[in-house]
């Protein structure tokens, strides 16, 4: 459904964040962005029930607390990777059950994220097994198209696609990208346990060539790796103090995949996912955190309370993306019924809503033609 509204008519961060909670109607600190590792780690030790309280406190002061984000994963490039994070399925260095494909079509694509949209996903993501876009360059064309094409289904538009420079980041942005998924995964001195082939600073500068771009940034982490609570208040630490919070912070709790190094790892504690939730709630309040991989293992109650903790997103649909999440949106949206929860409109986060503000401002500044403002 497009609205024909000029874009010079209106202002367009209005425009496109009508269904956010009025400002003024909350109470809203501005965030911080000098945490020191001993505040974070006293936060995180809070005793569980008083911490998911006062986590639930800051939710309310940022967000809507009844609206939970549905997006939508899809794998549009599997295995092969070169990479060797050590808990991945689509690393070539690991014989895994996952077989290596090429970039998928546009079309199926282009229906999958139709099929999410009338599921009530208002986020799409793309994800590629690459180190890089290095030596891709009609595949990278071919994922524009597919960016600009989700884009104009009206719903927001990610990507997960490896390391990118800042031209590249540059050319997302213009077909219309919303958000770019590049995780820290874990602190800076945990991180080469788990990952050889490419730095930490590597993925800070990725994330930085996003930012730059003007391009919402998705970044968190996987827990379970054989992490301590000192790493994962680290990996809390680097993400609360970059320039601008990321606009949403996945917490993953690693799927055990046949054939990695990490494929024994006893699973991480809910008391674990929870408090690091909470804690992450209340460094960066108003971010998004994203209930991500393992969201399968919980169950319902486990799950609402790492809503009441301040997670808001969940991805949704029966696969995540080698792995099966094995839960159908339907079951989701009877279970968030069942809490009094709620789907998330597309660009009800006021951060994200501005930058793409900004894309169809300089969009409608280049093209004298107004153009149409998709909405969902
Ligand atoms: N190749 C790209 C990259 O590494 O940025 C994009 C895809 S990658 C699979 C996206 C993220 O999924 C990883 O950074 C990691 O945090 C998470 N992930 C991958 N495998 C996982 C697993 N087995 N369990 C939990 N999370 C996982
Ligand atoms: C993220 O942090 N988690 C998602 C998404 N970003 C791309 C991926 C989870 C992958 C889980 C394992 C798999 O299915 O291969
Ligand atoms: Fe490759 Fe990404 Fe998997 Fe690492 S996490 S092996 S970069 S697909």
């Amino acid at each position: 459904m497009f609205r024909s509204i000029s874009t010079r008519s209106i202002p367009l961060t209005r425009a496109l964040a009508t269904h956010a909670v009025p400002s003024a109607t909350r109470t809203r600190p501005s965030t911080r962005h000098d945490w020191r590792k001993d505040e974070i780690q006293a936060i995180y030790d809070t005793p569980l029930l008083e911490l998911v309280f006062r986590a639930a406190g800051v939710h309310r002061q940022y967000h809507d607390p009844s609206k939970i984000q549905l997006c939508t994963l899809m794998n549009i490039k599997t295995g092969g990777c070169t990479e060797d994070c050590s808990y991945c399925s689509q690393s070539s260095r690991y014989s895994t059950p996952t077989k290596a494909q090429r970039l998928v079509d546009i079309e199926p694509v282009l229906e999958a994220a139709r099929k999410a949209k009338e599921n009530g996903s208002t986020r799409f993501c793309m994800g590629a097994a690459w180190r890089d876009l290095a030596g891709r360059k009609r595949g990278f064309e071919k994922i524009l198209t597919m960016v600009r094409e989700v884009r104009g289904m009206g719903m927001e538009v990610c990507t997960t696609l490896g390391m990118l420079s800042p031209e590249q980041a540059r050319q997302l942005k213009e077909a219309g990208l919303t958000a770019y998924n590049h995780n820290l995964d874990t602190s800076r001195e945990f991180y080469p346990t788990v990952i050889t082939t490419r730095s930490y600073d590597e993925r800070l500068d990725t994330i930085s060539a996003v930012r730059d771009a003007g391009i919402s940034v998705c970044s968190g982490g996987i827990l379970g790796l054989g992490e301590t609570d000192a790493d994962r208040v680290g990996l809390i630490y680097e993400v609360s103090n970059m320039p601008e919070h990321p606009e949403s912070f996945p917490v993953n709790a690693l799927v055990p995949i046949e054939g990695t190094p990490l494929e024994k790892n006893e699973p991480v504690a809910v008391h674990t996912l929870i408090r690091t939730i909470a804690t992450a709630r209340i460094t960066m309040p108003a971010t998004i955190i994203r209930l991500a991989a393992g969201r399968n293992t919980l169950a319902e109650t486990e799950q609402a309370m790492c809503f009441m903790a301040g997670a808001n997103a969940v991805f949704t649909g029966e696969q995540m993306l080698t792995t099966p999440s094995d839960v159908h949106c339907i079951q989701d949206k009877a279970m968030m019924n069942r809490w009094g929860l709620d789907g998330m409109r597309s660009f009800e986060q006021v951060s994200v809503a501005k930058k793409e503000a900004e894309r169809l401002e300089a969009a409608a500044t280049a093209s004298p033609t107004p153009s149409p403002l998709p909405s969902s």
